[in-house]
């Protein structure tokens, strides 16, 4: 019989690719959705779930990770193999205008599935992955970063992951529970959310190249990010669960580059030069920054044979022609 997954945020970037991965592997795949006054489902309409009705194996549940019965009833009815626990309110200069909200999704909502994993007497069986974040090393205490460095999170995000991650153990180290952390440092796609800056840079690149846009206005050209590619991260998701231990993991490509280095590439790309178009807003500073993150992935290649292959140039070159050609 077909392996069951349940994901968390299979409307978002990582979501929509591990949907695709686990469909591929012959998994039938769950989703969580919200449910939102216009339909929300760009990233796995090609995946035709249920509203289409052509994908038995794709199946999608209306429900929030801030209504706790909901995800008790549907981990009873449902028995999955593997929960992936990627929804949040992913976005940090966000988390400092919602904190409570952040709080509440990205922090305790992580606690709402264990607790449903309990109360639905599935802990036995199913196999969890809470979705980590680089973020919580924030103000970093050791560079490169691995499993075992300290955290430091610079914002209501990073310590409502903090919150999950430490969850995640105690759950694990308290029922027993076969639960894994990956810490992922960012990651990006043409499908990354458009006001992340990866995103935001190469859909302005692409839309100067045409003629429909003049300016760019960003906040911070300084933070430097380890930046790597999404579809590459889901596989080292779905690789922690099929160890015989539990365990927390790195994922990160272990190079770093400044936001000006992504403009560089993702101009540079469509010879053009960024500073001719760049301009600076405040109103994209953060209260704290995250300035330096670089991540040590050698435990996960060790453990898992896992290795990214997409490093920043060639990253900001797939964003760049993803973007020109949805506009041809
Ligand atoms: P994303 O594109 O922002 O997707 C977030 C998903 O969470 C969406 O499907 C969203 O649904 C869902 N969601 C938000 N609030 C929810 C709620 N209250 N109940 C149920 N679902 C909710 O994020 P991503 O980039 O794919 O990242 C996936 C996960 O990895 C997130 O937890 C993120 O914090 C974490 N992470 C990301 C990175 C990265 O670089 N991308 C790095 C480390 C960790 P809607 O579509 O309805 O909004
Ligand atoms: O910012 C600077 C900004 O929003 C990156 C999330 O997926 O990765 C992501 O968080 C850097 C920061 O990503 C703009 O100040 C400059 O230094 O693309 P970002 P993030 O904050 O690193 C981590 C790992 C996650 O877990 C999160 O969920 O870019 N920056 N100007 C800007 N950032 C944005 N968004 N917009 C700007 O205009």
């Amino acid at each position: 019989m077909a392996k069951k997954a349940l994901i968390t945020g299979i409307t978002g970037q990582d979501g929509s690719y591990l949907a695709e991965f686990l469909l591929e592997k012959g998994y039938e795949v769950h989703g969580l959705v919200r449910r939102a006054s216009t339909l929300n489902r760009a990233r796995i309409d090609h995946l035709q779930g249920f509203e289409h009705g052509e994908n038995p194996r794709l199946i999608l549940h209306y429900g929030d990770l801030a209504d706790s019965v909901s995800l008790v009833k549907l981990l009873y009815s449902l028995q999955p193999d593997e929960i992936y626990n990627l929804a949040a309110q992913s976005h940090v200069r966000v988390s400092f205008d919602i904190p409570e909200y952040t709080s509440d999704v990205t922090g305790v909502g992580a606690g709402r599935i264990l607790e449903a994993i309990i109360e639905s007497g599935i802990g036995k069986k199913v196999r969890f992955y809470q979705a980590s974040s680089s973020e919580m090393f924030g103000k970093v205490q050791a560079v490169p970063q691995t499993e075992t460095t300290p955290f430091y999170p610079r914002s209501p995000y990073g310590c409502a992951k903090v919150f999950a991650h430490w969850l995640t153990v105690n759950y694990r180290e308290s029922y027993n529970l076969f639960a894994c952390s990956g810490i992922l440092f960012n990651h990006e796609s043409p499908r990354r959310g458009e006001s992340f800056v990866t995103r935001k840079i190469s859909i302005a690149a692409a839309r100067i190249k045409k003629g429909l846009q003049k300016e760019l206005y960003l906040g911070n050209l300084d933070a430097k990010r380890d930046w790597g590619y999404a579809k590459e991260y889901v596989e080292g998701m779905w690789l922690m669960l099929q160890q015989d231990k539990p365990d927390d993991y790195v994922l990160a490509t272990n190079e770093t580059h400044t936001i000006e280095d992504f403009l560089s590439a993702a101009f540079g790309h469509l010879d053009l030069d960024w500073r001719d178009y760049v301009k600076f807003d405040s109103r994209y500073l953060r209260p704290a920054e995250v300035d330096l993150l670089i991540g040590d992935y050698s435990k996960a290649k060790r453990a898992l044979g896992w290795e990214p292959q997409t490093r920043m140039h060639g990253l900001a070159k797939l964003m760049v022609d993803a973007d020109l050609a949805a506009l041809r």
